[in-house]
């Protein structure tokens, strides 16, 4: 199966998916904040941030897991995305990173079903469209090593940030089409 075939793009607040594990875009601390970070932890409830607090933080580019708790998804995975400065201080590498620990996570625990939001790009000020682009990139290359997860979801919150996946996933069908 091509990896593009893999990937999903739904607009929707990603607290409602019904997944293995939801990404939450997180801060350094695990321990809450606003964005999605916020509605993750309001609709998981409070037993989510007792386990967060026992993980001591994560790094950059890194990520941890934990239970869904009254979410539908089973797992919450938490990464913590580059604060945008420009462009010049790693953030792409840091970005791609946060994609990578969390399938290989998702993996490791033999997951079928994940779904990222646009990690960075709202209070992090990450671009948009760059950031689409090592999205999907990022877990389209992880993908062809590996049969799980089997899909991965990129939950949009807007129409916009969905075009921009889809644009994406539909550049890297053609040039797999090209190839063959
Ligand atoms: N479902 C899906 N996507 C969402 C949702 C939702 N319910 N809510 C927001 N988004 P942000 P960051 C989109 O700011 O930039 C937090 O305070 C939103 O439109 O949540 O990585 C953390 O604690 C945007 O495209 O995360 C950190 O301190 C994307 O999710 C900091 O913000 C990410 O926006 C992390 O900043």
């Amino acid at each position: 199966m091509p990896e593009s075939s893999r990937l999903i793009v739904v607009t929707a607040d990603i607290t409602t998916l019904d997944v293995d594990a939801i990404v939450n875009a997180a801060n350094s601390s695990l321990l809450g904040g606003g964005g999605v970070d916020g509605a993750i932890h309001r609709a998981a409830g409070p037993q989510l941030l007792a386990e967060c607090r026992t993980l001591d933080g994560c790094e950059t580019g890194d990520a941890k897991i934990t239970g869904g708790y009254r979410l539908r998804a089973r797992h919450v995975i938490h990464t913590v995305g580059p604060v945008w400065h420009g462009g010049d201080s790693g953030e792409p590498e840091l970005l791609a990173s946060c994609y990578r620990r969390s399938l290989e996570l998702a993996r490791r625990h033999g997951l079928k079903c994940i779904a990222f939001p646009s990690i960075s790009t709202g209070v992090y000020g990450y671009p948009k469209a760059a950031a689409a682009k090592i999205a999907v990139r990022t877990v389209s290359d992880f993908l062809k090593s590996g049969d799980r997860p089997q899909s991965v979801t990129f939950c949009c919150f807007d129409h916009r940030a969905a075009e921009l996946h889809r644009r994406e996933i539909a550049v890297l069908g053609s040039a797999m089409g090209e190839s063959q």
